[in-house]
């Protein structure tokens, strides 16, 4: 398990997700907003309009996942995505419920990390056609740490299937 403190260079990702406001605004903002000190955006994925996921009636998301380069460690990397929420608007109310704007950091290179902040890759991830689809059309090898699959073979092992992800045109 790597040191969260320790600096993990290499590539990351980042899942997107909005559906109060102006979601498309909002994921356009965020990913420019990703460009700075120690992370580069390198490559986004198309945006998809997707079914809300959990408990909550909620409206439609747009969710997209942006691929960076970064030279900070996991939990500067969430810090730093937990900034860019605050300064878009976002103000936390219920869990899972909507929101102006939500970065989830999916993974970053090899890292494992199992903190009460964070957690690496995102426990949720290989359940999630809303971020599968849209990380498959960006990153389909990568191989995400921890499960010896790549992007693309957890795309393909999800059930019941990524019915509910449709592109915008
Ligand atoms: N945290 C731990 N690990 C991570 C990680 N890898 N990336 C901690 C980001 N954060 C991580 O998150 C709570 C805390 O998780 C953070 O402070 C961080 O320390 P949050 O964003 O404040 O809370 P949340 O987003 O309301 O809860 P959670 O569990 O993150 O919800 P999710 O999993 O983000 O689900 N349906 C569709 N179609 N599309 C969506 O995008 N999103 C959700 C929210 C529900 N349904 C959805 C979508
Ligand atoms: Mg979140």
């Amino acid at each position: 398990m790597a040191d969260e403190r320790e600096g993990t260079p290499g590539c990351g990702y980042v899942a997107l997700g909005a559906n109060l406001g102006d979601p498309s605004a909002m994921l356009a903002r965020a990913t420019s907003a990703l460009d700075g000190p120690g992370l580069r955006v390198l490559g986004r994925a198309r945006l998809f309009r997707t079914r809300p996921v959990g408990p909550i009636p909620q409206p439609d998301f747009l969710n997209t996942v942006v691929e960076v380069e970064s030279t900070l460690s996991p939990l500067e990397l969430l810090d730093r995505l937990l900034q860019i929420e605050t300064t878009l608007g976002r103000v936390r109310a219920e869990r899972w419920g909507p929101r102006l704007i939500d970065l989830d950091l999916l993974a970053l290179g090899t890292a494992q990390v199992q903190t009460p902040r964070l957690t690496l890759p995102h426990p949720e991830l290989a359940r999630r056609a809303f971020v599968l689809v849209p990380w498959a059309e960006l990153a389909p090898g990568f191989v995400v740490p921890g499960t010896g699959r790549t992007v693309a073979q957890l795309l393909a092992a999800l059930a019941p299937g990524p019915d509910e992800v449709i592109p915008l045109p």
